[in-house]
């Protein structure tokens, strides 16, 4: 059994050279720590070649506060084994694990380095035309192939224990649904933005409606989630798209992965107002981001529609219009879910590149006033929307 250490650069060459056959034992190893998310480490190890590998190793502390945030190492198991689950139902768009350790809170991981994370591509106004599409399949199937419909009553109990991830969920239930709406002292956003901010944490019926959201969060274990999934978590490139890093996975809504994903296109084409000085490449953007957006979202529906037609397990949910009502339900709480991503990226803890790097201060305090004000619409009225195409009525309404 390995003890856990924290790696050097070395250390992750040793590893990688002792742990995989992907290199001779003569090849010139050379390896670079590159991770800039919010919570670990990520190395890149390479031969003469060019050949690659990823080890990704948990820090016991959350990386972007340091070791005053203990955080559990069982998060390296945790993503380790999502990956796994996911890639066995979604295997296109999921990155591929080569093996795990848990002890050591790492894991070996396919390079994809020859593709981009979506948020930078974003940023640079790229499109992919076949985001939406990827996305779609790959919330459809996650869900469905963990849900109710799908598993055993006994299966699925078991899946839920090996997925308990208290610590990872309650940054979420913090930073994600309270700390925004309630005030806290790890928000972060402009004194400008305090009038604003005091009447949103003010509004007693968004209170509500995001308490609902809490409590369904804490207590509403319907599929596997990545937990994650805003647009850092997702590679990118013109043929294909490849979901990393779960490791906030656990039992929870439907609803939630596929909120905080539109969350993220939103939050880019509110964005888009204040990087893109050229007005039409600005519109296409936009409108590129409207059609990922319609394309998942109808595209979720109608595949775990069919899913559930063709391939329910319990009789007791097999009913076509209890499908449709149940579908309706995830529909309005990934609703709720996106506004409240919108919410917290822009005035909570963790913000999106997004918006923090629009250089102009005057053009980045008005896209905060937006997403702020495209948030609250969209917590309020989630429970209004009972299609897709309702869901893109409603943004239409509030995004021209
Ligand atoms: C302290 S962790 C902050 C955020 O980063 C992660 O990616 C999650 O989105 C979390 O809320
Ligand atoms: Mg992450």
């Amino acid at each position: 059994m390995s003890q856990y250490v924290a790696f050097t650069e070395q250390d992750a060459i040793r590893y990688v050279q002792k742990n995989t056959t992907l290199f001779n034992i003569d090849d010139s190893l050379t390896c670079y720590e590159f991770g800039d998310g919010n919570l670990n480490m990520v190395f890149r190890v390479s031969n003469q070649a060019g050949q690659s590998i990823i080890l990704k190793q948990a820090l016991p502390y959350a990386r972007c506060v340091g070791e005053s945030w203990p955080l559990t190492l069982d998060r390296a198991r945790i993503e380790a084994e999502a990956l796994l689950a996911h890639s066995k139902v979604s295997p296109g768009h999921t990155a591929k694990v080569i093996a795990y350790n848990p002890e050591l809170a790492l894991m070996l991981l396919e390079d994809l380095g020859h593709m981009q994370i979506l948020r930078t591509a974003q940023n640079q106004g790229q499109h992919f035309p076949l985001l939406g599409q990827h996305m779609a399949h790959y919330f459809a199937n996650t869900a469905f192939y963990h849900s109710d419909f799908y598993l055993t009553a006994q299966r699925k109990k078991a899946l839920v224990a090996q997925f308990i991830n208290p610590e990872l969920c309650q940054i979420t239930e913090d930073l994600f649904l309270t700390d925004p709406f309630v005030g806290h002292e790890r928000n972060n956003y402009p004194a400008e933005l305090e009038p604003e901010v005091s009447k949103l944490q003010s509004n007693t019926s968004l209170r509500l409606a995001v308490a609902k959201l809490k409590s369904k969060f804490l207590s509403c274990p319907q599929t596997l989630l990545h937990g994650d999934v805003h647009s850092g978590s997702i590679f990118v490139d013109q043929s294909q798209t490849k979901l990393i890093d779960p490791e906030f996975a656990f039992f929870g809504p439907i609803g939630f992965d596929l909120g905080s994903f539109i969350g993220n296109l939103l939050i880019n084409y509110c964005a888009q107002t204040g990087r893109m000085s050229d007005e039409t490449a600005r519109q296409t953007m936009q409108q590129h981001l409207l059609e990922t957006l319609n394309i998942t979202t109808s595209g979720f529906v109608q595949q775990f529609t069919e899913l559930a037609a063709q391939h329910c397990q319990d009789i007791s949910f097999a009913d076509a219009t209890y499908q449709q009502a149940f579908l309706q339900q995830v529909l309005q709480d990934a609703i709720g879910y996106s506004g409240c991503e919108l919410i917290r990226r822009t005035i909570g803890l963790a913000h999106t590149s997004d918006i923090d790097t629009i250089s102009d201060e005057k053009a980045r305090l008005a896209v905060q006033q937006r997403t702020l004000v495209l948030g609250q619409a969209l917590i309020l009225n989630a429970q209004q929307v009972t299609t897709s195409a309702q869901l893109a009525e409603l943004l239409h309404q509030h995004l021209n």
